[in-house]
């Protein structure tokens, strides 16, 4: 049967989450994730009534240009910075994204990329799957930093920093953090966490762990400057967004001892990273990763597909989206 709304998937879903859409919504779904150009995705957005993109599909005020039937968009993950949401606001276009299904999930992989970091743990098992494991290792060979006990810092105490900070009591880690509005004393005192100006907090942490959302304003809020200030010994993760750090000025920070290592998810203009990155020991790189479990990327897809359908008037949740970024939208649906 041919149904009357049309949306497009720019990445290949769960087939369970598809056929959730499909009871209402003819489906077009592409075979793999690729970045798209203005005019490609202008092109694909440009007679359907509903779509679901990802980090790589950057939606602004061009690529909408002309678009009469576009009524929702739906993001998978909880960033949105590939979204220009006064653009699409301004079009009567519906924004939504993926919170709180992924945020422990996310935590748990900040851990383990300090944990990873920390003790080397990528860098040891290359260098025994290369059969360099012969015996005679030296005692003071593979020498980490320790993770228990020492101090966590988390910038941007959003709630996936919150979820991080409340892990360090099993590690008996003191937790201090810079946002920019300190959290309510309840929360600091549920999380074991103070709040510490920037400086204090490059300063003083040992592990210091990325999770602020991307904005113009948080564009290299690691950069240069701010990695002089930390100590030698500090591990740095982000599992926040590429661009957040100066990925060059880290690889040098990296590679010069003036930090002992970092783990990273994301990167500035990945999936292209930066060549002084790749070939550095002392630093833990994955392919922006942090969200993939599979129960949590399944639910993230179907959070994004549940959005979509409610926005276009179907479903449990109709004419209320339950992740609705742009809600002064009136509802059209
Ligand atoms: C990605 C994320 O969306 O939620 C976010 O903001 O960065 C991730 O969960 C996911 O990796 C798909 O690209």
């Amino acid at each position: 049967m041919t149904k009357q709304l049309s949306v497009w998937v720019s990445r290949p879903l769960f087939p369970e989450v598809l056929a959730s859409l499909a009871q209402y919504v003819d489906v077009r779904v592409e075979t793999k994730e690729t970045k798209r150009t203005p005019e490609q995705l202008h092109a694909k957005l440009a007679d359907v009534d509903g779509v679901i993109v990802g980090l790589s599909d950057r939606i602004d005020a061009a690529v909408l240009a002309g678009n009469r039937r576009l009524r929702v968009i739906a993001n998978l993950g909880v960033g949105y910075n590939n979204l220009d949401i006064p653009a699409l606001t301004s079009a009567g276009i519906i924004a939504t994204n993926t919170p709180d299904v992924l945020t422990q999930t996310t935590a748990d992989y900040a851990w383990a990329l300090m944990l990873a970091a920390a003790r080397r743990v990528s860098s040891a098992e290359r260098w025994l799957r290369a059969g360099r494991w012969r015996g005679g290792m030296r005692f003071d060979d593979w020498l980490g930093v320790d993770v228990h006990g020492k101090t966590l810092g988390i910038l941007g105490m959003g709630r996936i920093g919150q979820a991080v900070a409340r892990r360090a009591s099993g590690f008996d880690m003191p937790v201090i953090y810079h946002n920019r509005s300190r959290l309510p004393e309840a929360v600091e005192r549920e999380c074991r966490a103070t709040w510490v100006d920037k400086a204090e907090l490059l300063r003083r942490a040992d592990h210091l762990i990325l999770v602020l959302p991307y904005s113009a304003e948080n564009h290299h809020a690691i950069g240069s400057a701010e990695l002089a200030q930390m100590k030698r010994t500090a591990v740095l993760v982000n599992i926040a967004r590429g661009g957040i750090v100066d990925d060059a000025a880290l690889a040098v920070a990296l590679r010069e001892g003036q930090l002992a290592a970092a783990g990273l998810d994301v990167f500035e203009g990945e999936p292209v990273v930066n060549p002084a990155l790749r070939e550095l020991e002392n630093a833990v790189l994955s392919p922006h990763i942090a969200s993939a479990s599979a129960d949590t990327r399944r639910a993230m897809a179907q959070l994004a597909a549940d959005n979509l359908l409610a926005a276009l008037g179907y479903g449990p949740h109709a004419g209320h989206p339950p992740s609705w970024l742009n809600p002064e939208v009136a509802k059209r649906a």
